[in-house]
């Protein structure tokens, strides 16, 4: 943590009545929205960990608005977080509309001095984690999320960029650290530590608790994950993608919020979007209002993320066959048939280590929801604290498993069905 609140000469935190007088000033904002600023109608509805966030409407259109504070939100000012993360996230969302179009949302106004992004309105999208709670389903995500990992990652790694290009990347999000830090701290170091944010549902899982603080082999683990997290730069990452990342419809989807963006390993990425599948499908036991009704969502959300790999995976390789363009596995290495070969199955391998790092990191960012500071509301609003520290135990229960003996989980599958397996085995409080 930073000492001190940031103070930015000009930079004013907006509030509804201040809002208005502000996009009045932004030409385009204004046309969009119609009318005159006294007919506008504004909202503030943030309520991630982080950000001041408004819903603008006009007699035309609405937009919506993020502004970054000088503090962790969920907090408050005892926690000052630097307001340059509105610049990496407006970096960041424009890298990825350039890579993947309408998976992002439209960047209308950009304001550095009052770190604000107003982008376009995404109706009638909801978050994704609220959609999956209530037991809806999404066709089209597994295709939408990997194609968006799978163009961000590739196009932004050694394997498609020559090395100046990537060294500039790396230099232009070498400054977000007190992002990474937060990702450092709440992810790979705390839940392992006696820390003074850590919560937990509490009696039910201190046994849990006391037992990560105490287990060398997952820490060992969680530290090797840290250092890869801390090293190696090896695309940009969208740094956050959880489902509260993702706004959608079953026929469109949206991935926002890349403050957290930075070039590390790409299976932190991978590994979020798992992660939050594996809780989900673990909370629906206590969404249930009578035992087996959401049998069908919990066998479709294993599907789904069974599906989320297995076509990142394809797409990845074909974007490698099809855009050698980087400096890595330079093509006049591997020329005629058997330079085919060889680097085919370079790239097979590559991709198996991409497959044994997203594992550990699925399995880090799956432990620090249930013993760290940030939590979901898959598991959040399970009212009953039997039940929820029930699905949190199986959910840890599979976690350690996976950071621990990695090797046991060769395949998405290996996952999926151990998911079960756990489901049915560990007993309710
Ligand atoms: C103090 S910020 C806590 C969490 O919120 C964000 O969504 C990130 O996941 C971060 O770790
Ligand atoms: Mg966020």
């Amino acid at each position: 943590m930073s000492a001190q609140i940031e103070t930015r000469t000009g930079y004013l935190p907006q509030k509804p009545e201040t809002l208005a007088a502000y996009l009045s000033g932004v030409e385009r904002v204004r046309n969009l929205l119609g009318g005159a600023p006294s007919q506008w109608n504004i909202a503030e509805v943030g309520d991630g960990n982080l950000n001041l966030v408004f819903i603008v409407k006009g007699p035309q259109g609405g937009i919506a608005v993020k502004q970054a504070l000088p503090y962790v939100r969920l907090v408050g000012e005892s926690w000052p977080l630097p307001l340059s993360r509105a610049h990496y996230e407006h970096m960041a969302l424009s890298e990825q509309a350039r890579l993947t179009g309408r998976l992002v949302p439209q960047i209308l106004h950009y304001d550095e001095t009052q770190a604000l992004i107003v982008m376009e309105l995404l109706e009638p999208h909801i978050i994704m984690r609220r959609g999956m709670i209530a037991g809806t389903l999404y066709p089209k995500f597994a295709g939408d999320i990997s194609t968006f990992m799978a163009r961000t990652l590739y196009f932004t790694s050694d394997l498609a960029l020559t090395a100046d290009k990537k060294k500039a990347m790396i230099g232009a999000f070498s400054g977000n650290t007190a992002l990474c830090k937060i990702t450092e701290d709440l992810i790979f170091t705390d839940p392992y530590r006696v820390a003074e944010l850590n919560r937990w549902t509490s009696p039910q899982l201190d046994p849990y608790a006391a037992r990560w603080r105490e287990d060398g082999d997952l820490k060992v683990a969680v530290s090797r994950l840290k250092l890869k997290f801390l090293s190696s730069a090896e695309a940009m990452l969208h740094g956050d993608l959880h489902t509260g990342s993702v706004m959608l419809t079953p026929e469109d989807t949206r991935i926002i919020d890349p403050e957290f963006a930075f070039m590390g390993p790409m299976g932190f990425d991978v590994g979020a979007v798992i992660a939050n599948f594996l809780l989900n499908y673990f909370s629906q036991d206590g969404h249930e209002k009578t035992a087996g009704e959401r049998e069908a969502y919990r066998d479709w959300v294993l599907l789904t993320v069974e599906q989320i790999w297995t076509s990142f995976r394809e797409k990845f390789l074909a974007l490698w066959r099809e855009n050698p363009t980087g400096d890595a596995y330079p093509p006049s290495l591997f020329q005629g048939e058997q330079g085919e070969a060889l680097l085919e199955a370079e790239r097979q391998a590559y991709m198996d280590r991409l497959w044994t790092d997203t594992v550990g990191f699925a399995a880090a960012k799956m432990i620090r929801r249930i013993l760290g500071l940030a939590h979901n509301i898959d598991l959040e609003w399970i009212e009953d604290k039997d039940r929820r520290a029930s699905c949190e135990a199986r959910a840890l229960t599979l976690a350690r498993d996976m950071m621990v003996n990695t090797g046991n989980y060769a395949s998405i599958r290996a996952v999926t069905d151990a998911a079960r397996r756990v489901r049915e085995e560990i007993e309710r409080y």
